[in-house]
């Protein structure tokens, strides 16, 4: 049987459900979520290897119109790189729910996507609370950009994906699988372990904080079937470090505990982790300070 393999870019303003939609695809929790906008901030491939047929997924920043930050810059220089060579992109949008930033990613495809098929997901359709809102809105995007394909899922629910996973798969070239057909990222153990701890970090925190601050793994070894794992937490001010650690340490210590599961989980094996709270000002608007704490995409 030939072997057909290639890239699918996931595209999309913030918070429409992309990462969502990859880790559903390739069914494991991979790519960090939340319903903050910019819980994203690097490309991460999920790989799936099923019968004859290699997907690889690329999960990328939201696209969106800030600029003026460096963090900003970033995300969407890494989200627009990702649609260079793919196969096929799959943009997702919110079921009625067009804003600016969608408008926004349209001319980024438009300038950057020629020749590529983009197939539309409209996302989050179990939301909706009238479906027969959804035939005009399709009609509505018809006109705005000729889209080889369109389908209303919803990723956290399950709806329609293997209908869409199955329209991916016929613009997936003939070629030899790229990766091993049982890994499932381009991404350390390291990279998701940061991931882990800044995605219980994201949904502990207010609305602000999130922004500001960063995770690295500082340490990582195996010792007797044991990861002993710490890792540091980055924000930009003393008065930040203080809610992160919150009362009597409380917020970092939940925080912890969370991560810890996760990461038994993603490694299947005895975590040791220890987090540490570390201030550097202004990180997050110095070019240098980003490469330096791993925003090289
Ligand atoms: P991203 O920023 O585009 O990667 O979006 P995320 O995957 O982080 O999801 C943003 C929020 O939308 C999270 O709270 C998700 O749980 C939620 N979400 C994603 N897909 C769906 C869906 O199909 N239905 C509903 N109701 N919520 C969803
Ligand atoms: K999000
Ligand atoms: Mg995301």
């Amino acid at each position: 049987m030939k072997q057909h393999c290639g890239y699918a870019a996931i595209i999309g303003r913030p918070n429409v459900g992309k990462s969502t939609l990859l880790n559903h695809l390739i069914g494991q929790k991979l790519s960090i979520t939340s319903r903050k906008p910019q819980t994203t901030r690097h490309r991460l491939l999920g790989i799936k290897t099923q019968d004859n047929t290699q997907f690889i997924y690329v999960d990328t920043p939201g696209l969106h119109q800030r600029q003026g930050h460096a963090m900003n810059r970033y995300l969407n220089r890494a989200a627009i790189s990702s649609l260079v060579g793919v196969d096929v992109v799959v943009w997702v949008v919110e079921a009625s729910k067009w804003t600016q930033e969608d408008d926004h990613v349209l001319s980024i495809l438009r300038d950057h996507s020629s020749n590529i098929p983009v197939i539309l997901a409209i996302n989050k359709v179990d939301q909706l609370a009238d479906r027969e809102l959804l035939l005009p809105f399709i009609a509505q995007l018809q006109d705005k950009y000729s889209f080889s394909d369109i389908f209303p899922i919803s990723a956290l629910r399950g709806i329609n994906l293997s209908e869409l996973e199955q329209k991916i798969a016929t613009y997936l070239p003939e070629s030899e699988w790229h990766f091993p057909e049982d890994q499932l990222t381009d991404r350390s153990e390291r990279f998701l372990v940061a991931e882990i701890v800044r995605e219980k970090l994201i949904r502990r925190l207010g609305e602000e904080l999130p922004y500001r601050l960063t995770v690295q793994v500082e340490h990582f070894a195996d010792e007797e079937g044991l990861a002993h794992i710490s890792a540091l937490i980055w924000v930009e001010r003393d008065s930040q470090k203080a809610i992160v650690i919150g009362k009597q340490g409380q917020l970092l210590k939940q925080v912890g505990t969370e991560a810890r599961e996760a990461i038994v989980e993603l490694l299947g094996r005895k975590v040791f982790l220890q987090l540490w709270v570390k201030v550097r000002a202004g990180w997050s608007d110095d070019e240098r300070a980003l490469r330096q704490l791993g925003y090289t995409d």
